[in-house]
């Protein structure tokens, strides 16, 4: 018999994976993060489903989506006692622990439950002297973070005795705002040396009016808090743009620097004792991010800098190396996947698609057509981005703004009307073309959106109030 794998999740936060160099980052090297590639496999299509950091790590946990798992916006905290791929693991005689970020409330109730040893930071924490929560209370660690939750994690598996598998989430704060290097780790990012991205001067000129509110420009947007120094005087608007965008970015690839260095000693001390070829070890961040794409930080929308989620996966034993998933998959399937690879039960109510028989050349379904997407934090205070739904094949993409928060905490109590974009991601790869209102792409929409609402019946989810059934829809009835 094959003995159950460790499971180790390293999940940074707003880590985008074109600053991965296994994705082709043209911005950085990542060597330690791309090893788990070459010792596993790359996944190409992996999306967050509600593209924001603790409505992901929900659906990460629980293998549900946010509508199921209630956590749909930052200031809606998560009920812990669901079941969760780390409940079920426990379960099944896993040890069980999770050091880093948690962000999805905190107090009786929402505090981490299904870990035997649990050290969070709080809220959104923080990069130098963290306080740290457990079940004994909160503590000042002196340090910087990423290295203290890297110790935490590798201290708790060498304290473990006996044989019996375990479980650990590494969940960095790291490369989440406001991007504060280690001060003690010298940088190889001077400022004013990283390319610009091919859509930073994105006019919106086919978006809806919609995309155009959202306040997450780089030139307008980022606060002094963020870039930490003033801009020199006398710049035109186009260099101040980029010359934040140039200090945004030293910091961010700093901070990844450092996460970079933190999967190399997780990978090194696996080797070390021996675990590495019976470890189900995966390096992914909570959603993608915008590295000046389309002039944005941030995240949030559909699009697919801040959709696509980095996801690499090793566990040697079972698994060849150097292979690329091309497949959708979510965030939503991991738990079941994760469950699957350790021979462990999921939850009844887990949702999504277990993918780990692909990984065997096994696969149980066929692949996923498409996937549902839903942003629900409409018109918050500080980003404004606007509440949307939309669904994503491998080649197409249909958003629809519906532009109303529903009353949700986090969101604002503007509505505004609904519209609708599409994007031909084969012919126009940075979605700069918005093709929802072209007559060429009338009958490709019209099934799209047929399509979508089949999705989100479902997951069991429900489509605005104001969204008219789809024609095709009315024409089967
Ligand atoms: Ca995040």
């Amino acid at each position: 018999m094959t003995r159950r794998p460790n499971v180790v999740l390293v999940l940074t936060d707003d880590h985008a994976a074109h600053a991965i160099s296994a994705y082709g980052s043209v911005v950085n090297r990542t060597p330690r993060i791309d090893e788990i590639g070459e010792l596993g496999w790359r996944f190409e299509s992996c999306f967050a489903t509600n593209s924001l950091c603790s409505p992901s790590r929900a659906s990460i946990l629980t293998g549900t989506y946010s509508h199921v798992n209630g956590v749909t916006t930052l200031v809606t905290p998560i009920d812990a006692s669901q079941p969760t791929f780390v409940s079920q693991l426990r379960a099944a005689g896993y040890r069980t622990a999770i050091f880093g970020k948690w962000h999805m409330g905190e107090g009786p109730g929402h505090d981490p439950e299904g870990f035997e040893e649990w050290q969070v930071l709080l809220d959104q924490g923080e990069y130098v002297d963290p306080q740290l929560l457990s079940a004994d209370g909160v503590r000042v660690v002196p340090g910087y973070a990423t290295e203290i939750i890297t110790d935490l994690a590798l201290d708790w598996v060498d304290s473990l005795p006996g044989d019996d598998p375990w479980c650990v989430l590494v969940w960095h704060k790291a490369p989440h705002r406001p991007w504060i290097p280690d001060p003690a780790r010298p940088t190889s990012h001077a400022a004013g040396s990283v390319p610009l991205p091919a859509t930073f001067d994105d006019d919106y000129a086919t978006r809806t009016s919609s995309a155009r509110r959202a306040a997450m420009r780089i030139a307008e947007h980022l606060t002094a808090e963020d870039l930490k120094v003033d801009p020199p005087a006398g710049l035109t608007y186009d260099e101040l743009a980029q010359w934040k965008y140039q200090r945004f970015m030293a910091d961010y690839l700093a901070c990844v620097d450092s996460v970079d260095d933190s999967v190399g000693r997780i990978t090194d001390r696996l080797r070390e004792r021996g675990d590495l070829d019976d470890t189900l070890l995966l390096y992914a961040s909570d959603q993608g991010f915008f590295l000046g794409d389309h002039g944005w930080f941030d995240k949030r929308f559909m699009y697919e800098e801040s959709l696509r989620m980095p996801l690499l996966l090793s566990y040697p034993r079972r698994l060849q190396g150097g292979r690329v998933f091309d497949g959708i998959v979510t965030n939503v399937d991991w738990a079941r996947t994760i469950l699957e690879a350790c021979e462990v039960e999921p939850h009844p109510r887990m949702q999504g698609r277990s993918f780990w028989p692909d990984l065997l050349g096994e696969p149980a379904q066929p692949p996923a057509e498409g996937m549902y997407y839903r942003y629900w934090e409409h018109d918050d205070v500080f980003h404004k981005a606007p509440a949307h739904y939309g669904y994503r094949t491998e080649r197409h993409k249909l958003v629809y703004f519906y532009n109303d928060g529903l009353g949700l905490p986090g969101t604002g109590e503007w509505t505004y009307p609904a519209e609708w974009e599409l994007y031909d991601l084969l012919e126009d790869p940075h979605e700069l073309r918005n093709v929802a209102e072209d007559p060429a792409y009338r009958e490709l929409r019209a099934r799209l959106e047929a399509k979508m609402w089949q999705a989100q019946a479902c997951v069991g989810d429900a489509p605005h109030p104001g969204q008219p059934r789809p024609a095709l829809l009315e024409e089967d009835a």
